[in-house]
């Protein structure tokens, strides 16, 4: 599934996100930036152990909410943007802003890098706990928001490793271009 915002491609596509070809993809990191499974396990796995040894040459640790950036070592992307989603406790703890402001982070250094093309992930929504519906709300409202404002990066894929979670991310980028 396909959008425009702005000019900018919202594209939602299930598979596996090490296996994108967009100029950066985003990693879904810890606070102590220590690769861990899921996506983390993955993007380490395949894109070498250059982007560990990157990490500890520059940073100590990343804040939830925020996030770092590295060279995509053996990955097809060239650069990985590691940003951490809060660890889901009950909706009430600042779960929804920290998702959103992972996402703007993540965002944010595309744009300083002026990276045209970025892979997201579903943050938060693995070992984390989040909740796919909210998840997948926050996710794309975050994105097409950024969009309409700084008109790049010129596109954003959104991966999503299960079938259901792409098809409850296709339902609420319906819904929410036809809020419009
Ligand atoms: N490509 C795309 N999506 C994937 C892939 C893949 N290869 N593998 C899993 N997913 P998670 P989190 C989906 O756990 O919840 C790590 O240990 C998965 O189905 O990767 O933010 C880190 O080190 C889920 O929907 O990230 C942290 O400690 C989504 O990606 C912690 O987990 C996110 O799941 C971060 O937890």
């Amino acid at each position: 599934m396909k959008v425009y915002i702005d000019g900018c491609e919202v594209e939602l596509v299930q598979g596996d996100i090490t296996e994108q070809e967009t100029e950066a993809i985003v990693n879904a990191a810890n606070e102590e930036l220590i690769p861990g499974g899921g996506v983390d396990g993955a993007i380490h796995r395949k894109g070498g152990p250059s982007i560990l040894e990157e990490i500890r040459s520059k940073y100590k640790r990343c804040p939830t909410g925020e996030a770092v950036i590295t060279k995509g070592g053996n990955l097809k992307a060239k650069y990985v943007i590691h940003t951490v989603g809060p660890i889901y406790k009950d909706g009430k703890s600042g779960e929804p802003e920290l998702l959103k402001k992972a996402y703007q982070s993540a965002l944010k250094l595309a744009l300083d890098y002026g990276l045209n093309s970025v892979a997201f992930p579903a943050l938060s929504t693995g070992a984390y706990g989040y909740p796919i519906k909210e998840a997948a709300e926050i996710a794309l409202k975050t994105v097409c928001d950024f969009l309409k404002k700084h008109k790049a990066p010129q596109k954003i894929v959104f991966v999503l490793w299960k079938e259901e979670h792409f098809q409850i991310f296709a339902e609420t980028l319906k819904s929410l271009i036809s809020s419009k």
